[in-house]
């Protein structure tokens, strides 16, 4: 599978950019990143998280000239030149950007909290900081970006090293020939202004936060390393185990992936591109991963010089009819669905351990949940750590959303580097159960030969897991009753169906009649209700009227929604909408949301609202009786 489309072509697209990274291209077509790094958090290096300065360039003057052309000498904010020096040298000297002396702002996190005015600026900030390093022969040096929200340029030392575009997914970029002994300057240029050929389209139902929202790293590995190593066990009850080597000594290397705790070691060589695929029967003594019993292994992958850490969960997952079965047992999945955003007035998506820790246990221990939807991007990594550790299964999703230009090309090769930035980077999390591929689409030829594509990736890139999508649904009326069915052609395609209903909140169709609606499926297919839910003001009860917004009403959805629920015989889980109240600049009810989107089941401090309790009842329940 060596290897990997430059990562640079749709944003050169856009930008005119000449390329500095070589393109390759997988069997399949599929656009996957140029480096991997897996576990890149364990690797030697440094933490380039902390203070830079940034400067936003609206009408990006830094990119080009204003008759097009390379930007002029005064305006390039990624030079890494002392401004202040040379205009004292000479004072006739015009430069217009300075970014040693720029504001200072903390990464990562959005360019939202920066400063008030930033709050809602779509376009161009460049960041800068200086780092000191000492290169050491025979070790290559690495730029790791956890995600920057939407096109990302790299440059370090006034050098461009690689561009990226997808807010949600890291990039590595080399950095080994342009890396000094000594101090170092980097600067990012992220550009957040999104267009109808983007992933997602400019028009969410979300704060897409502009800017740095996760770590950025200086990581070292040996000239040859492990760039990707994929451990797991397999429906057949082998543990498997696929390594991709990287760099000059990368073909016909021994390769160990150890498993201390069980005795286990694979052993083999890789192949003349770098690629060893090992197995081995699981051992007796396997303890599976599960929501109740989250054992993790410390697993070691060595090859030449290197040794990456890793930290896996074992188990199966798979359908049988309309069931989900995990280790071969049937599972309901207990959820709710959860966007990348902390607690608090003004969050700027910094999702922490901690961060992630509050939001996951009220999910795991309020709610009595087993399931997390991570909508509708892939979130942090910390996350999905987490997730594994506390027991959790998750649905990992790409920002396939709403209205996606089906027909363009370059769109398309976007989505498909998301969704192997996503896999690549997640393989190993036992947690993840569900890849899904899009969210409410609208069926059309364009729009299912695209997303028929990226299936295709998701299984070639991991066949282990299930496959899905939030779909649209059709209803009807039959004998009064209100019947709704799965009218999507997709559905033929995926393992698991997923469905966003919103009766009692949106549509004409009364409260009281919403656990009066019945569900049919053509499919011997599981199904999820990937949402429903209602907007709720933490402490506005209005118990006479019910207005909506009303904690109220919005609990009356949740007990009218989970009664029609308990007769979907072939439903396997749900994840409603959602669990914290979240930013959303289209939701601005002056008194309601004021640009927050109300269907939390905890408000934006969590505070928890009526219908948290209504939830988490019949999760107890159904945790303690089944579902029948
Ligand atoms: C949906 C979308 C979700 C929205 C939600 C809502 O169906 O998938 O992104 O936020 O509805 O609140 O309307």
């Amino acid at each position: 599978m060596k290897r990997r489309l430059s990562m640079i072509a749709a944003f050169c697209l856009t930008l005119g950019c000449a390329p500095v990274a070589s393109a390759q291209s997988e069997a399949g077509g599929a656009a996957l990143p140029r480096f991997v790094m897996t576990n890149a958090e364990a690797r030697d290096g440094t933490d380039l998280s902390g203070t830079w300065t940034y400067s936003i360039d609206p009408y990006r003057d830094g990119m080009a000239g204003f008759h097009g052309g390379e930007a002029g000498e005064g305006h390039r904010r990624y030079d890494p030149r002392d401004v202040d020096e040379i205009t004292r040298q000479d004072p006739t000297a015009l430069y217009e950007y300075d970014m040693r002396r720029s504001p200072e702002a903390t990464l990562p996190g959005s360019w939202t909290k920066h400063a008030p005015e930033m709050r809602h600026y779509q376009g161009l900030v460049w960041y800068q900081r200086a780092f000191d390093a000492a290169p050491k022969r025979g070790e290559r040096a690495f730029i790791r970006v956890g995600a920057a929200n939407y096109r990302t340029q790299v440059y370090l030392n006034g050098q461009l090293v690689g561009e990226h575009e997808g807010g949600f997914t890291p990039f590595t970029m080399e950095v080994t020939d342009v890396l000094k002994e000594g101090e170092n300057r980097i600067v990012l240029g992220v550009d957040s202004a999104r267009d109808e050929a983007s992933v997602p389209p400019p028009v969410t139902d979300w704060e897409t936060y502009g800017g740095v929202t996760r770590a950025i790293r200086l990581v070292t590995v040996p000239e040859t390393f492990v760039d990707d190593a994929w451990v797991r066990l397999e429906r057949d009850g082998q543990i498997r185990a696929t390594v991709e080597l990287e760099g000059p000594g990368a073909g016909g290397k021994a390769v160990e992936v150890g498993v201390p705790e069980l005795g286990l070691t694979l052993s083999g060589e890789t192949d003349e591109t770098g690629i060893a695929h090992l197995a081995a029967p699981a051992p007796d003594a396997l303890e599976r991963w599960s929501p109740e019993t989250p054992k993790l292994y410390e697993v070691s992958v060595a090859a030449g010089d290197d040794v990456l850490p890793e930290r896996i969960g074992f188990r199966t997952l798979s359908v049988e009819g309309d069931r989900i079965l995990l280790n071969g047992e049937p599972i309901f999945l207990r959820g709710i669905s959860m966007h990348e955003e902390e607690l608090g007035e003004n969050p700027a998506r910094i999702m922490t351990e901690d961060a992630a820790r509050a939001l996951l246990t009220e999910i795991k221990e309020g709610l009595h949940g087993n399931f997390v939807r991570l909508a509708h991007y892939p979130h942090s990594e910390a996350t999905l750590r987490l997730a594994d550790e506390m027991g959790l299964i998750v649905w990992s999703e790409v920002p396939v959303y709403w209205r996606i230009d089906w027909e363009n090309e370059a769109t398309l090769a976007v989505a498909r580097g998301m969704v192997a930035e996503n896999l690549l980077r997640d393989r190993n999390r036992a947690s993840i159960a569900l890849w899904s591929v899009a969210n409410e689409t609208p069926v059309s030829e364009a729009r299912n030969r695209f997303l028929e594509t990226l299936i295709g990736d998701v299984r070639r890139l991991d066949p282990t897991r299930l496959v899905t999508a939030a779909l649209l649904s059709e209803s009807q009326e039959e004998d009064g009753t209100v019947v709704s069915e799965i009218a999507d052609p997709l559905a033929a395609s995926l393992d698991v169906l997923a469905i966003n209903t919103y009766n009692g909140w949106y549509g004409g169709l009364p409260l009281e009649e919403v656990s009066e609606v019945r569900w049919r499926s053509v499919w011997d297919k599981p199904l999820i209700f990937s949402e429903f839910g209602a907007g709720a003001l933490a402490g506005f009860h209005d118990p006479k009227l019910e207005r909506k917004f009303s904690e109220e009403y919005q609990a009356d959805v949740y007990r009218e929604t989970l009664e029609m629920a308990r007769e979907v015989p072939f439903l396997a889980g749900m994840s409603p909408w959602i669990l914290k109240d979240f930013r959303s600049p289209r939701r601005q009810h002056p008194l309601y949301q004021q640009g927050w989107n109300r269907k939390g089941l905890i408000s934006e401090t969590g505070e928890r609202k009526e219908a948290f309790g209504v939830l988490a009842a019949e999760y107890q329940r159904i945790a303690e009786e089944g579902r029948e």
